[in-house]
């Protein structure tokens, strides 16, 4: 077996996921289409050709522009649908999905009109391809808490839908604490927490996210090396990091794929795992993750079926299930 089959085969979850970053242009432009909403492209290659960015609110800017083509319960089914798809083609057994509801309520479209579409391709998924899958509610960090904690409140009547928070969107300017409360709330009503954290924010950002937000799972995280003493704390925690590495090079918060942390991460014995963030923006879905990382750092099997292993272990499903898939 070569090493990218090996990748190929192996059953992984992926825990970092906006449904948002997986419209690909021709569904996009599908569901421009069907209600009759004006988009800034006239082709799917020109719309590929407008995804260069150099930076996150570069990118971000792309990303909430496209999603406001979504409209109706359908579009969001159609959306979730067609990543889930792509996720068994992949061999993803399990999947934690972030959405941005504010992404969407802000442009007048109901909560309930896209966590409903979206939570019952999750129920497909399972149900006709086998893919298990947890709903993260993200908070957009840019807008106010006042306005993440009216999110908090619309998603209370779907409780049951929704296993932990996170916190998503531009990082520099917008810090962990600036949404203690709503976590707080959050964690009262039962939820888990992540948090985007070190992406493009410094260590701080990530000591804030675990000591004002107490979240238990660290979304990207990696400044957290600029910090020693930081990258104790989360080895000896066994806090699980959620690394994005075609991200990180399409965002340029890497310069080269030979100069990912992930190896590193591995080797100083962070629980580091291999997710595809936004994978219609930045090319590619989990399995080319971990090939452009296996073939930059030289990546072993056994170091494959490691970041296999901890995709699974760093998961919200209960300790017997994850054993199931291990
Ligand atoms: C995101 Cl890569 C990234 N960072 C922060 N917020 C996001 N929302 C969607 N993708
Ligand atoms: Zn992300």
């Amino acid at each position: 077996l070569s090493i990218h089959d090996f990748i190929r085969q192996i059953p992984k979850a992926e825990l970092h996921l906006h449904i948002e970053g997986t419209f690909e242009p021709e569904l996009m432009f599908a569901i421009a289409q069907r209600n009759k909403v004006a988009i800034p492209y006239s082709s799917v290659e020109e719309v590929r050709k407008a995804y260069q960015f150099g930076n996150l609110q570069d990118f971000l800017d792309i990303y909430y522009a496209g999603a406001a083509v979504l409209q109706k319960e359908q579009d969001f089914y159609d959306l979730t649908m067609a990543y889930l798809l792509k996720a068994k083609e992949e061999n993803i057994v399990h999947t934690e999905i972030f959405f941005d509801p504010q992404t969407h309520t802000e442009r007048g479209i109901a909560f309930n009109t896209v966590i409903t579409g979206i939570h019952k391709a999750l129920l497909d998924g399972e149900n006709k391809l086998g893919i298990t899958s947890k709903l993260i509610l993200c908070f957009l960090r840019h807008l106010s808490e006042e306005s993440a904690l009216k999110t908090l409140e619309q998603a209370l009547p779907y409780k049951e839908w929704i296993t932990a928070v996170g916190l998503d969107s531009s990082e520099v300017g917008n810090p962990p604490s600036k949404f203690q409360k709503v976590f707080e709330k959050a964690a009262e009503k039962g939820f888990l927490g992540v948090a985007h954290a070190g992406e493009e924010g410094n260590a701080e950002y990530v000591k804030e996210a675990l000591n004002a937000l107490k979240i238990d799972r660290i979304d990207h995280g990696n400044r957290s090396l600029e910090d020693p003493n930081l990258v104790k704390e989360i080895v000896d925690r066994k806090l699980a990091l959620t690394v994005c590495p075609l991200s990180n090079l399409k965002l340029q918060v890497v310069k080269s794929p030979d100069l990912h942390p992930l190896k590193k991460m591995l080797e100083l014995g962070m629980m580091a795992t291999v997710n595809s963030d936004d994978p219609a923006y930045f090319g590619g879905y989990l399995n080319a993750n971990f090939i452009v990382m296996t073939d930059a750092l030289g990546l072993s099997k056994e170091e494959i079926t490691l970041l296999a292993k901890n995709s699974f272990a760093a998961s919200f499903l209960p300790e017997d299930e994850k054993e199931e898939k291990i």
